[in-house]
């Protein structure tokens, strides 16, 4: 059986929200980020980097949410799997871009606001941070305003995983972005996102 590890708190929400898209059990290894069961030599031979999600699928061993999302979808030739080169290439393309754009930006920025102890939060990170936030909110509110869906004509695994890494944005206000707050909400919408998101937030 699949192995899943780490916490619906940590960016295994994104595995998560993509299992129960595609119905697949899995036993899960519910770690928090640092917690003691990630810095054994156990851990280490799985990730290297001491992070989570990892997946371990009979004996395959993958990190990194994106590419667990990409494989997964692949797999089990989901209907969230684009089927067309150039609709699967978009889905990378997305995948990627959100991690270099946005995953560690939409983290600092709210944790240098709110998520830190006060004395902890340093106004500079959360203004640089926002500074990239909105310049690539910008960007998905122009490609979101020429089509409803980041790959092709549905969701697919590209809409999961950019609605899915930006799970802070939940309580952000996104009226300035109108198209990307409408698809943000279609996609956390769907079932197995609430499925997940109670999971976190329980
Ligand atoms: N690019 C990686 C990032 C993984 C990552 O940073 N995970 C965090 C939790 S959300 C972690 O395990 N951090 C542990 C640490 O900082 O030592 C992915 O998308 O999977």
């Amino acid at each position: 059986m699949l192995r899943l590890y780490g916490s619906a708190k940590s960016r295994a929400i994104r595995v998560l929200w993509m299992l129960s898209e595609l119905g697949i059990p899995c036993e899960h290894k519910d770690w928090l980020p640092r917690s003691p069961e990630t810095r054994t030599a156990e851990f280490y031979a799985l990730n290297p980097n001491y992070r989570v999600p990892v997946i371990d699928d009979d004996g395959f061993v993958l990190t990194e949410s994106m590419a667990i999302n990409l494989y997964l979808a692949k797999k089990h030739r989901s209907p969230l799997y684009p089927s067309d080169p150039q609709q699967e290439a978009l889905a990378w393309q997305w995948s990627i871009w959100e991690i270099d754009r946005l995953d560690r930006q939409i983290v600092n920025y709210c944790r240098h606001t709110r998520d830190l102890p006060e004395g902890e939060r340093k106004p500079e990170v959360a203004e640089a941070a926002w500074k990239e936030v909105v310049a690539s909110f910008d960007v998905l509110e122009r490609a979101l305003t020429k089509s409803a869906w980041l790959a092709g004509p549905a969701f697919s695994v590209a809409d999961l995983n950019v609605a899915a890494a930006l799970y802070r944005a939940l309580t952000l206000d996104l009226s300035k972005w109108p198209h990307l707050k409408a698809w943000f909400y279609r996609c956390w919408e769907r079932p197995a996102a609430k499925k997940t998101r109670a999971m976190r937030e329980q």
